[in-house]
């Protein structure tokens, strides 16, 4: 097994759902963490949480993937304090809203594309030549089902997520001849804040993507991640596609309703 205990691990998007899940994981097994987000208040509460918890070193950057000059300053501030990052988890991500292209509103598009495709884009430019100077690394990309097919109205959520295969597969490319891995986990349907953010805070029309079925939670996208990162150093798993149970594609599904 190779253990995370003693690296440092990178994960964006740490203030809820999977990248919230994953930090506490990884921290339980011993892994200092580095964690970011938007929101200040829910950013400093995980942060206390899982470093009185476990006793590890947690360092936390409260700023908007989409910002380049903010990426590059929390790579610079690693450089400054010597931590080069042993896994980098590109968690931070959403859907804005579920409309025909037709009927689509630029500024979803734009919240999207921008935060799904240019921020992962934006934070592994500003890691990956740290990692692969010291030539180990891990980087875990979150994709999606979504990104592997697509559905009525997911349009361009589908496209960021198509996006993030095609990256995953051009950074493993990118990265061949180095010691470092790189692996997209795709989930299914996993009950998180996403569906609350998709449809704007309407929590009832949120609740009923999870009705009639269990979901993924988001601690089992985490036990999946620590698989990945769990794995000898020459084991590269490079796509790990995961549902709940009572769905078996985009379009099937066992729902009791
Ligand atoms: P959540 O809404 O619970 O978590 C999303 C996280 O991303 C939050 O911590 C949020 O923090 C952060 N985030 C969003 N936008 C930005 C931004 N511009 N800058 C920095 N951080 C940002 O949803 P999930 O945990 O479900 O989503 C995590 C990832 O998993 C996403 O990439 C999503 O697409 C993917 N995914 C989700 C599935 C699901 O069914 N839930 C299934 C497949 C993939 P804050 O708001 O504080 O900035
Ligand atoms: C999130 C899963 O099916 O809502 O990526 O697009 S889905």
């Amino acid at each position: 097994m190779n253990s995370v205990r003693g690296k440092w691990a990178l994960i964006t998007g740490a203030t809820s759902g999977i990248g919230k899940a994953t930090s506490d994981l990884l921290a339980k097994n011993g892994c200092n963490i580095i964690i970011t987000g938007r929101r200040a208040d829910k950013l400093e509460a995980t942060h206390h949480i899982i470093e009185e918890k476990y006793g590890i070193k947690v360092l936390s950057y409260c700023f908007d993937v989409r910002n380049l000059n903010q990426c590059a300053e929390l790579a610079n501030d690693l450089s400054e304090r010597e931590i080069v990052p042993d896994i980098l988890i590109n968690n931070a991500g959403l859907a804005s809203g579920k409309s025909k292209i037709q009927e689509g509103l630029i500024a979803e598009w734009e919240k999207m594309i921008d935060t799904n495709i240019k921020g992962l884009l934006y934070i592994t430019r500003c890691i990956l030549p740290a990692m692969i100077d010291k030539n180990e690394g891990h980087v875990i990309n979150i994709g999606s089902t979504a990104g592997h097919t697509v559905y009525p109205e997911g349009n361009v959520y589908n496209a960021t997520k198509f996006a993030v295969k095609a990256l995953n597969e051009a950074i493993n490319l990118d990265l061949a001849g180095t010691n470092v891995r790189c692996c997209s986990i795709d989930p299914g349907a996993a009950e998180t804040e996403f569906s609350v953010v998709r449809f704007h805070g309407d929590e009832e029309k949120a609740k009923k993507v999870y009705k009639g079925y269990t979901p993924l939670a988001a601690e089992d996208i985490a036990d999946a991640i620590l698989y990945v990162l769990q794995t000898l150093p020459h084991v590269n798993i490079t796509n790990l596609v995961m549902y709940p149970t009572a769905q078996r594609s985009v379009y099937v599904w066992d729902k009791k309703l």
